[in-house]
C-alpha cells in the first residue's frame, strides 16, 4: 500500500505547527495499517528537517518552531506504542539509560532513539531531556545499565557528554557501562574526541551501535 499522500500531510501537518491535524493523521495511520516508523520518519521528521532549514534560514521564528515541534510530539505520542511493539518473548538484548543533557530540552529525536530500541528488544530507561550529568549516572547504577545514551542537539551542550564520560570514569563505572552519543550536531569525531564508545547518526543506526556495544553485533 502506499501512504506517500498520508505522509506528505503529516510532514505539512508539522510545517504548519497543526497540532491537532497533526494527531488525527497518526490515529489515521494507525487505522490504515501504516508502519509506525515509516510514519514518524518519512512524514513528521521530514516536516521538522524542514522547519529547522527554515528556521536557519530566517524564514522561520520560534513560537512557529514552537508549535510545529508541540505538532511533532503529539503524533510521536500517539504512535509510540506501535513503535515500540517488541519482539515479545525473548530476553532483552540489554538495558539503556537514556536522555537529552543538561541545559538542552531537545528531545524529539532522542524519543525516537529509545522508541526503537525498545522495539528492538532493549529495556530502555527514558530520563526525559535537559538531565543533569549525574543523574545519569546514579541511574544507570541504580538500573544496572550496560548502555548509557546522550542525546545534545546544541553546540553549547555537547560538553555535558563529555562530563557524563568522566563521572562515570571517577566512579569506576567505565568498565561496564558503554557511552553511546548523538544528537545533530555530534560527529563521530566529537564521539572519538570525548572517549564515548558508539556514535550514531539516526535510530536505525543507533539501533546497530547498541547492538555492537552489547556484543550482538548484525
Ligand atoms: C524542534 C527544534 C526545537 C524545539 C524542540 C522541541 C522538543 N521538545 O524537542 C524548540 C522550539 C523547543 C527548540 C528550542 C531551541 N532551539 Co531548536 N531546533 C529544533 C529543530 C528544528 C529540530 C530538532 C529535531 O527535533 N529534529 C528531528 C529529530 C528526529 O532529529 P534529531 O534530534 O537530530 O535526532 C536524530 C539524530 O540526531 C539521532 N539522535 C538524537 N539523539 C540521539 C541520541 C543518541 C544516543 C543517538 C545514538 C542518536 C541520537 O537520532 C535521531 C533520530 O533519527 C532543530 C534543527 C535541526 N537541524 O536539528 C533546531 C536547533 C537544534 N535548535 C537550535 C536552537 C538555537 C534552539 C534554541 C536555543 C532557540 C532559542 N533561541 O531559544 C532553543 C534551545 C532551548 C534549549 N535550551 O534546549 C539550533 C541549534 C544550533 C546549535 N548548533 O547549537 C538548531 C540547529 C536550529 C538552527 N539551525 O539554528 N528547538
Amino acid at each position: 500500500m502506499d501512504y506517500g499522500d498520508l505522509y506528505e500531510r503529516m510532514k505539512q501537518s508539522v510545517l504548519d505547527g497543526d497540532i491537532e491535524e497533526a494527531g488525527r493523521l497518526a490515529e489515521e495511520s494507525l487505522s490504515m495499517g501504516a508502519p509506525a516508523l515509516d510514519a514518524v520518519d518519512m512524514g513528521y521528521v521530514k516536516g521538522i528537517e524542514e522547519v529547522g532549514s527554515l528556521f536557519e534560514k530566517g524564514e522561520m521564528f520560534l513560537p512557529e518552531l514552537v508549535a510545529s515541534a508541540e505538532a511533532m510530539k503529539s503524533a510521536l505520542g500517539i504512535l509510540k506504542p506501535s513503535m515500540e511493539k517488541a519482539a515479545t518473548g525473548r530476553k532483552a538484548l540489554g538495558r539503556v539509560v537514556i536522555g537529552t543533557v543538561k541545559g538542552d530540552i531537545h528531545d524529539i529525536g532522542k524519543t525516537i532513539v529509545g522508541s526503537m530500541l525498545v522495539a528492538s528488544g532493549f529495556d530502555v530507561l527514558d530520563l526525559g531531556a535537559d538531565v543533569d550529568s549525574r543523574l545519569f549516572v546514579d541511574k544507570a547504577k541504580e538500573f544496572d545499565a550496560d548502555i548509557v545514551g546522550l542525546s545534545a542537539l546544541l553546540t553549547t551542550t555537547m560538553p555535558a557528554q563529555r562530563e557524563v564520560l568522566r563521572i562515570l570514569e571517577k566512579e569506576g563505572l567505565r568498565g561496564r557501562v558503554k557511552v553511546l552519543v548523538g544528537g545533530a550536531p555530534v560527529t563521530e569525531k566529537w564521539a572519538v574526541e570525548i572517549g564515548a564508545d558508539g556514535y550514531a547518526e539516526d535510530a536505525i543506526r543507533a539501533v546497530s551501535a547498541a547492538k555492537r556495544l552489547v556484543g550482538d553485533a548484525q
